[in-house]
C-alpha cells in the first residue's frame, strides 16, 4: 500500500460539491490549469455528500481529496489541511460582499444604511455556524446579537423603527452565508422590518439583484470564487463593499496525509 500515490489511493479523483457552487468552477479550472492533474476529475455532488465521505474516510483513516473552504466547522471538527495551491486557481484569500439591487437607497435608506454598515469577523461568522450545529440558525443569530450589542449598535445607530415593511434578502444555501443572513434578518426585525431570506444558487442569487427581485445579499464571495456572475451583472447591481474579509477555498485533505502542494500529485 504504502508504494502506491495518493492519485491511485483515491482513484484521481477530487470529491467536489454543488454542482452550481462557485468552488466547482474554480475546481474545474484547477483540473485543467494544472499539468500534474491531467487525468484526474471532480465529482461533484452536494455539500452533505462531500461531508459525509469526508467523514467516512477519517473515521477508517483513509485518504480523500475534498473541494472545501473556510470559514466552515469542518475545520474545528476534523484536522484538515488545505493544500498549497501555488497557480492560485482557488481563488487565494477572499471576502464576503454585500450587494443591493439599484434602488434600494432611495426606496429603503435605512436599509440599506444597515446593509451597508453591516461588518463583522470570520470568528463572529463560526460563532453563529457552531451554535447552529446545536439549534438553528435563528436562534443562534440571535444568540450573537445579544452577545455583540455594541456592534450591532454600530449598524443600527440612529435608524428609525420601521412597521412591517418587506425586505427581500437573497442568499446561498451554505452554512456561512445562512450564518451571516440570519444575523442581518434578526437585526432588521428588531428594527421593525419584516424580512424573509431565500436560498438560491449563486447565479440566480446575482440575478435576482440585478433586476430587483431581491434586494440585497451578503452572500457573494469575491474577486474570485462568484466572478463570472458579477462580471455578468455589475451594471446593475449596487456593491456596498466586504462584510468580512479572509475567507478562503482551497483542495483539503485530512492532516494525516503525506502530501502539502497541489503541486504534488501525480498523474
Ligand atoms: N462556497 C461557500 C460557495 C460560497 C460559499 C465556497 C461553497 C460557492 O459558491 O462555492
Amino acid at each position: 500500500e504504502g508504494a502506491s500515490s495518493i492519485g491511485q489511493q483515491v482513484d484521481y479523483k477530487i470529491i467536489g460539491i454543488e454542482p452550481g457552487a462557485g468552488l466547482t468552477g474554480l475546481a474545474q479550472d484547477t483540473l485543467e490549469q494544472y499539468e500534474n492533474l491531467e487525468g484526474w476529475t471532480l465529482e461533484e455532488s452536494s455539500t452533505a455528500g462531500m461531508l459525509g465521505s469526508l467523514e467516512q474516510a477519517i473515521r477508517n483513516e483513509e485518504p480523500i481529496i475534498i473541494t472545501g473552504w473556510t470559514p466552515h466547522w469542518k475545520f474545528s471538527a476534523y484536522d484538515l489541511k488545505i493544500l498549497e495551491d501555488p497557480k492560485g486557481t482557488l481563488g487565494g484569500a477572499e471576502n464576503i460582499n454585500t450587494l443591493a439591487r439599484k434602488d434600494l437607497k432611495k426606496d429603503l435608506p435605512d436599509v440599506y444604511t444597515v446593509l451597508d454598515r453591516f461588518y463583522w469577523e470570520p470568528e463572529d461568522m463560526e460563532k453563529v455556524m457552531y451554535d447552529a450545529q446545536e439549534g438553528d440558525f435563528e436562534d443562534a443569530a440571535v444568540k450573537w446579537i445579544e452577545d455583540n450589542e455594541e456592534k450591532v449598535k454600530e449598524w443600527t445607530e440612529g435608524i428609525k423603527k420601521a412597521d412591517g415593511t418587506e425586505v427581500e434578502l437573497v442568499s446561498t444555501p451554505w452554512d456561512s452565508e445562512r450564518a451571516s443572513s440570519s444575523v442581518v434578518k434578526a437585526v432588521l426585525e428588531q428594527l421593525g422590518y419584516k424580512v424573509t431570506v431565500t436560498p438560491v444558487d449563486p447565479a440566480i442569487m446575482f440575478q435576482a439583484i440585478a433586476t430587483g427581485e431581491g434586494d440585497a445579499t451578503v452572500a457573494p464571495w469575491l474577486p474570485t470564487t462568484h466572478k463570472a456572475f458579477y462580471e455578468k451583472h455589475k451594471e446593475d447591481i449596487v456593491d456596498l463593499g466586504e462584510n468580512l474579509e479572509g475567507t478562503q477555498n482551497g483542495f483539503v485533505v485530512p492532516a494525516y496525509m503525506d502530501i502539502d502542494s497541489i503541486e504534488e500529485l501525480e498523474p
